[in-house]
């Protein structure tokens, strides 16, 4: 089979003519539940899928950088003695906000050497899968281990946040990558964004005989520009009126206090975040005791949560989910940072095609352009290809 790993050791060879040392890849994600809740420090469960980000990485013997792709016409080239946030532009600030991103965590840039580094990807990009996450993780493991660094994957996950939002420039919270670096198969990442731990949940779809589909509805979102550092400085604004460091210091009992003393749009916004940290650890409880085909309600509330309080839906995705909803669907939502993207439907197997059919009619009846629906299993993290 000619699998993304032989393509891409092909495409190096191609760019700079000689063989690459290794091949790193890394997933992008799905959150199943806990949306906007990351960077409130609370509570996330999403996980690793089976669509990956490949980098091939080769050293070289001076300190430039260089990195390649699939999607780009261009190399892009960089020494490392200029390797800052502001010298960065375009794609490859991912991979090159990385390198730079571990200089900030400890790594002597003046000591390790150059590499030349070649991307593809099979992650959908735009769709709200994490398609950057995935690449930052990808290249952040690589270049961890071929300039023997030794950081753990909790702090590559940091790594990866701080290139997105410092070189980069979106305000994002730590979940994608923290899924992409930490996930495992079958199973979901059970993060406590406060502390870090992480805790693998298995899904138990396939022995449910469920499964997760993706409903990629094609309107282009960002999360550099609007929506989503809005939302990001409304949760703080609560918090800090609240007199609480982070807004998962407050629990449904302070909501009462919260709308006496926020305008509504805050306290709808403080609202989500508080009632989605306590809908994930009841998933992740039900998950336990009864396992996933319980869990349709809760996801059923949390798009309801985001769409009326978090108000970060939009039509395509509402349709979807309704749709999904009334074709079967044990349970849907939207997923990701909002604005666009995809939602998420967990259906059962036969079904699947029922749902696909009443989504592509639904959005035709209302002239949206055609959605991209396929099933995704959960999948391995990031790790060094044999
Ligand atoms: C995006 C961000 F990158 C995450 O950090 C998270 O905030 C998410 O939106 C919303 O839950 O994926």
């Amino acid at each position: 089979m000619n699998d993304i790993r032989d393509d891409v050791r092909a495409a190096f060879h191609d760019a700079y003519g000689q063989e690459a040392s290794g091949v790193w890849s890394a997933p992008g994600r799905v959150n199943l539940i806990g949306e906007h809740t990351d960077y409130n420090e609370g509570f996330v469960l999403p996980f690793a899928i089976n669509r990956r980000t490949v980098a091939a990485v080769g050293l070289r013997d001076d300190s430039t950088l260089r990195v390649a792709s699939s999607f780009a016409d261009e190399i892009a080239e960089i020494s490392l003695a200029e390797l800052t946030p502001d010298a960065l532009a375009g794609w490859s600030a991912y991979p090159l906000g990385v390198a730079w991103a571990l200089g900030e965590h400890g790594a002597d840039l003046a000591a390790v050497p150059g590499v030349d580094i070649f991307i593809d990807s099979d992650v959908p990009v735009g769709a709200g899968l994490s398609s950057s996450a995935a690449i930052e993780s990808a290249v952040a493991l690589a270049l961890n281990d071929v300039w023997r660094l030794g950081l753990d994957r909790t702090t590559l996950a940091k790594v990866g946040q701080l290139a997105e939002n410092k070189a980069v420039g979106a305000p994002t919270g730590i979940m994608d990558q923290s899924a992409s670096l930490l996930g495992k198969a079958d199973s979901a990442v059970f993060l406590d964004c406060r502390t870090l731990d992480a805790t693998v949940v298995p899904l138990g779809f396939d022995e449910a005989g469920l499964a997760l589909v993706i409903i990629d509805t094609g309107v282009a979102h960002s999360h550099s520009t609007g929506g989503y550092g809005e939302r990001r400085a409304a949760c703080e604004r609560g918090a800090t009126a609240m007199g609480v460091p982070s807004l998962r210091d407050l629990s449904i009992d302070d909501l009462p206090r919260a709308q006496q003393l926020l305008d509504d749009v805050t306290f709808r916004r403080v609202r989500h975040v508080v009632t989605e940290n306590q809908r994930v650890l009841d998933t992740v409880r039900t998950l336990r005791e009864q396992g996933p085909t319980a869990i349709g309600e809760l996801l059923d509330a949390s798009h309801a949560s985001m769409r009326d309080d978090f108000e970060i839906s939009v039509p395509e995705l509402d349709l979807a989910v309704e749709t999904a909803q009334a074709n079967g669907a044990i349970g849907a939502r939207m997923t990701g940072g909002g604005f666009g993207g995809a939602a998420i439907a967990l259906v059962p197997i036969e079904g699947v095609s029922r749902i696909q059919v009443a989504i592509d009619g639904a959005f035709a009846e209302h002239s949206f352009g055609q959605p991209e629906m396929f099933v995704v299993t959960a999948s391995y993290g990031a790790t060094r290809e044999p």
